[in-house]
């Protein structure tokens, strides 16, 4: 059986993860997960990407919104509000015990990777889930009216309104892979890019310049999945950031933005006319329907995905 990497951030990722544990054995996967849009809130640490991925496999994931818990209440949130705090991060109850218990590991000492394992065991969850560093890495987003924001502050606060002139990963050059993130890459026989926001989802990890190289160099195929179909982003602002930061918003756009570094590129039916472009960028393309509504949908594409030569 193929023991796979898999790199995201958010929701896509997390849908495509489950199907992934779903047709592997949970040794032979590892998911790399970006932190760039950690925050600190009401003195407690959040880890929206790591939560998404850890709740989608756990099976308790609110599945409308693709992040946050099902079913929670909003009860401390309310009160917050109340008291006169800022409310817009929607932190539900049940989501808000995982806040507080990694923030509480994290003050003990231990690194977020620690924490990380520690919360996927209270989980149930047997896939290796690694955050991409240890250290703090922090997406920072340049407006084209000068402002600087913080990544959730652009992205829930502003609800993605602005349009984005630059996108800066702080701490990324000081930033060390976690512990085992080199080893699981090449180790792997594949690593698949998850159909995550390229720019600001993947390229965090990227940014980290030891990953980097290690993809750049490592012999196992680099496939990915296309997070844009039909010249849309399936979730969030993937398709206006391509285009205000000068790439074409299409799957064709995403594999150029990904280079030389892509083995194989998965793109959807709608898109097949663009098969032969992305071929001329020596990346080899599989047409396949891409769009994950339901867990079968997960389970039919993450068994492509570990299919393709
Ligand atoms: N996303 C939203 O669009 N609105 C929210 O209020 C929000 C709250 C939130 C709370 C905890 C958590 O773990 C994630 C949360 N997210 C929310 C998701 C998150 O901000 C983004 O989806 C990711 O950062 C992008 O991958």
């Amino acid at each position: 059986m193929k023991k796979i990497v898999a790199l995201g951030g958010g929701v896509g990722a997390a849908k495509l993860v489950r199907g992934l544990a779903k047709v592997l054995p949970s040794e032979n996967l590892t998911v790399i997960v970006n932190v760039g849009d950690d925050i600190d809130l009401y003195g407690l640490h959040i880890s929206p990407d790591l939560d998404i991925i850890m709740y989608t496999l756990a099976g308790v994931v609110d599945e409308t919104k693709g992040w946050g818990i099902a079913d929670d209440t909003f009860n401390c949130l309310e009160t917050l509000g109340k008291l006169g705090f800022e409310t817009w991060f929607k932190i539900g109850d049940r989501d808000l015990a995982v806040h507080i218990a990694r923030t509480k590991m994290l003050k003990e000492g231990m690194k977020l990777s620690q924490a990380t394992q520690r919360l996927c065991r209270m989980f149930g969850i047997k896939t290796k889930v690694l955050p991409m560093s240890d250290n703090p890495v922090q997406t920072k987003i340049q407006t084209a009216e000068g402002l600087f924001l913080d990544f959730q502050e652009y992205f829930v606060k502003r609800g993605t309104m602005d349009t984005v002139a630059s996108v800066i990963f702080e701490g990324a050059d000081k930033a060390e892979p976690t512990n085992g993130v080199i080893e699981e890459i090449r180790q792997a026989e594949r690593v698949i890019i998850c159909p995550s926001n390229p720019i600001l989802s993947i390229a965090p990890i990227l940014a980290i310049k030891k990953i980097r190289n290690t993809l750049e160099t490592v012999d196992a195929p680099i496939i990915g999945v296309s997070p844009i179909v039909g010249g849309k982003a399936l979730k969030g602002p993937a398709d206006r950031v391509m285009t205000s930061l000068g790439f074409e918003s299409s799957a064709y756009g995403v594999a150029k933005f990904y280079g030389n570094m892509l083995k194989r590129f998965i793109i959807d039916e709608v898109d097949k006319e663009q098969k032969k472009r992305i071929e001329a960028l020596g990346v080899k393309v599989t047409v396949a329907n891409t769009v994950m509504r339901n867990l079968d949908d997960s389970v039919r594409l993450a068994k492509i995905v570990v299919d393709a030569e």
